[in-house]
């Protein structure tokens, strides 16, 4: 496509149009004289930072992948949505589109007032005219539209975790779109996608969405809905916030590139969709629908479990894995687009095939692997069985996540002061120089006290952030496939669990509980501080008043009451042998 077409499309002066597919669409860029006016009052405005999911929020209102929206919902529009899936007007609108604000922003901010949404480097985005502030029922937002308040489920731990305690809404006018560095020409508004399905004469298309690398299933899918819907294909994969254990974004893009030179040629299209998934099954498959007629769909693929998480620990699905394609097809007249439904796609061994489950017979063996077990499998280094994927896809993955001897890991041990960490920690370091086969770095406690966090004291505030910065150290170095040893007492279950979120994304996450029991560590004393914290000296001290929260499952257990440090060092290599992370 010609990229000042896509220039002439973005400076537009109309801000909405009616294309051949998908009804009417919302443009939210401003023209430029306008833009140049609101750059001159922008320094007057109140600001709104806005991280990476408000910002692929807001690119797809701005785009008009979100029509007919016009800004973040306000209140009224908001309790409709999340009691009835209705905008105020009827118009079916499944999911809430909020932008979420601090108290101490939704205290400055007042209705009527214009304010700036900026990214994180301060480039203003867009202006909202803030028409009302609320505070978030965040228990009732999560019953409503996730059917379920529990934690593990990833869009209401969102919720309940990482959202701000109020919303403002309003209408949005965009100076500009959020700026991306990476893959530009695979991104599109749909009214660029509407004019390139123009130019090639497409008068049907059957949208495909994915947040997992393209596999033999997904492309045998894709195969079949064309042939369905007698249609041509738009490959959608999302690339805003996915799923925490999920294949990183680049490189399933790589995986798509390849994959997409599989089809025969002039039948598909591939483009990135800035979408963050909340995982709201049924809910979800219908903004994704939606989303889809806006970028000039005539049809999309609904399948098996479509946008539906897993429980953390039970394993368990949140929505019954058919429901999404039940409430997809039977608001589909609603919709504007008609759904594709799949059944869960199993291979057949004996026909080297997949198939759709319910047209196998009994005595035909089959083999199935969840997507989370395949993202597990891939992040672990596991080689892929050749049934499950395509060799191109494979040898994209096999390059980003190499076999755990050759990735990066975290060996994160935790205890108390005293409990023998510092040293087990210097132990394996030691080792780690002598074996010499990837780079070593040692963030003991008192390294990073003097290095990074010098300014941090010991309330449970400042152990956060100077745990959570050890973390973000070690996940950078776990990234780059060097090895991070890391040695601070981390007393917190939550921060260790959030750290080891962060790191197993990039690579192995090794938690070493040096569990040395309290009556050691205090007999030990070797800085004196517990006889100090005993005499009321020092405050908060770990184990004495204040607390240390046991890991519930770490990958190694010491207790070096009956141990020497050496063979403490000793049980976490044979763990790392054991496991794969050394050869
Ligand atoms: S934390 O909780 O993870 O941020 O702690 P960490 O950075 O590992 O620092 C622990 C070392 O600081 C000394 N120290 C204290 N520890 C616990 N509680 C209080 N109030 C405190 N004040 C000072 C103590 O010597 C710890 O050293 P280690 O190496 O663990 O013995």
């Amino acid at each position: 496509m010609n990229p000042y077409e896509i220039q002439e499309i973005r400076r537009s002066k109309d801000t909405s149009r009616v294309a051949p597919h998908g009804g009417k669409l919302v443009n939210l860029l401003t023209n430029p004289e306008r833009s140049e006016d609101l750059m001159k009052i922008s320094r007057d405005l109140t600001t709104i930072f806005l991280n990476d999911r408000q910002l692929s929020d807001l690119e797809l209102l701005i785009n008009g992948s979100f029509s007919p929206l016009r800004g973040f919902m306000t209140r009224r529009v908001y309790d409709s949505v999340v009691g009835d899936m209705r905008l105020p007007d009827g118009t079916l609108w499944p999911m809430p589109i909020c932008l979420d604000i601090s108290g101490d922003q939704a205290e400055l901010i007042k209705p009527g007032q214009l304010v700036a949404l900026r990214d994180h480097e301060g480039f203003m985005i867009a202006t909202l005219v803030a028409e009302d502030i609320y505070p978030i029922d965040k228990r009732n937002e999560a019953e409503k539209v996730y059917g379920t308040a529990d934690t593990s489920h990833p869009g209401v731990n969102y919720l309940f975790n990482e959202t701000k305690t109020h919303y403002v809404g309003g209408t949005i006018e965009a100076l500009q779109y959020p700026i991306h560095f990476a893959f530009r020409r695979l991104r599109h508004s749909p009214a660029e996608i509407r004019a390139l399905y123009a130019k090639l004469g497409w008068r049907k298309i059957v949208g495909f969405q994915t947040r997992n690398p393209f596999h033999r299933a997904q492309f045998e899918m894709t195969l079949r809905a064309m042939d369905r819907a007698r249609s041509n294909l738009l490959i959608q994969p999302v690339v805003g916030f996915v799923k925490t254990g999920d294949i990183d974004t680049y490189t399933r893009i790589r995986c798509y590139l390849k994959l997409s030179e599989k089809y025969p040629p002039n039948m598909t299209f591939l483009s990135l969709l800035p979408l963050s998934m909340r995982m709201a099954g049924p809910r979800e498959a219908l903004l994704h629908a939606l989303i889809r007629k806006n970028y000039g769909c005539t049809h999309f693929v609904v399948g098996w479990n479509h946008a539906g998480p897993a429980h953390e620990t039970t394993g368990e699905f949140f929505y019954d894995p058919e429901s999404a394609v039940k409430t997809a097809s039977a608001y589909q007249e609603e919709l504007g687009i008609k759904i594709v439904p799949f059944e869960k796609m199993v291979y057949v061994i004996e026909e080297d095939a997949y198939m759709e489950e319910s047209r196998i017979s009994v005595d035909q063996k089959t083999r199935s692997l969840s997507d989370d077990h395949f993202s597990l499998a891939v992040r672990t280094g596991k080689r892929i069985p050749d049934w499950y994927t395509i060799p191109e896809v494979a040898e994209v993955l096999y390059k980003a996540y190499p076999q755990r001897h050759q990735q990066g890991i975290t060996i994160f041990c935790t205890g108390l002061s005293g409990a023998g960490k510092s040293t087990i920690a210097r132990i394996l370091y030691a080792r780690f120089l002598e074996m010499g086969n990837r780079p070593v770095t040692l963030l003991d406690g008192d390294i990073v006290r003097t290095n990074l966090s010098n300014e941090l004291g010991f309330s449970r505030e400042h152990r956060d952030i100077n745990v959570r910065r050890i973390g973000f150290v070690a996940s950078e170095i776990t990234k780059n496939r060097g090895i991070a040893i890391c040695a601070p007492i981390a007393p917190y279950r939550e921060t260790r669990k959030s750290v080891r979120k962060l790191i197993e994304t990039y690579g192995g996450f090794v938690e070493v509980h040096v569990g040395t029991p309290l009556e050691i560590c205090e007999n030990r004393d070797p800085k004196g501080l517990y006889a100090k914290a005993r005499a009321g000296i020092i405050k908060g001290f770990t184990g004495v008043d204040d607390p240390y929260e046991e890991p519930d499952a770490p990958e190694v257990y010491i207790d070096t009451t009956d141990m020497s440090p050496d063979e403490g060092a000793q049980e976490v290599l044979l763990y790392l042998e054991r496991n794969g992370y050394i050869k």
